[in-house]
């Protein structure tokens, strides 16, 4: 089973789309094993986006992922990672397919609502940097018997 890391970025917050991504990350059968509001500080979005720093849209980033809060979710199922990316889209909202999160409320690459990890690798380097260990957390669900066969 796999565990990633999904942000509700700061324009997703401040648009009320934080209950339509969760819905559609619970809906898909994905599991919620961990959840927090956070206002980043810069140490943790220069950490976060580690592998951009010299990019030209780097300050960018930067600049609008500490702008406002955001909410971190650890979410867990099959396949998790690869299924969140599906759901989420390409990452310019403009490729991004009618249907995907992005395709549906995104128009900017700036402000395209959502992260995933984008590996089981990048998940546990991201998990880390957002959550200690003890705030995720294993539970079970009934209507798994119903989602995994
Ligand atoms: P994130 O990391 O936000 O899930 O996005 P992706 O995994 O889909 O895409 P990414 O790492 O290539 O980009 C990280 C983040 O930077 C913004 N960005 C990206 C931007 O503002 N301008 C750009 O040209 C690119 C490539 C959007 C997502």
């Amino acid at each position: 089973m796999e565990t990633t890391l999904i942000l509700v970025k700061p324009d997703g917050v401040q648009r009320g789309l934080v209950g339509e991504v969760i819905g559609r990350l619970e809906g898909k059968g994905l599991k919620i094993s961990g959840l927090k509001m956070i206002h980043a500080s810069e140490e943790l979005a220069n950490k976060h986006y580690a592998e951009h720093v010299g990019k030209p849209f780097f300050d960018s980033l930067v600049s609008f992922i500490t702008s406002s809060p955001l909410i971190a979710l650890a979410v867990e199922g099959e396949n998790a990672v690869e299924v969140s990316r599906n759901l989420m889209g390409a990452t310019n909202p403009k490729d991004a397919a009618p249907g995907t999160i992005r395709g549906d409320y995104g128009l900017t690459i700036g402000m395209n609502i959502i992260h995933g990890s984008d590996s089981l690798e990048s998940a546990e380097r991201e998990l880390a940097i957002f959550f200690e260990s003890s705030e995720i957390i294993a539970y079970d669900r009934a209507i798994d018997a119903w989602i995994i066969e």
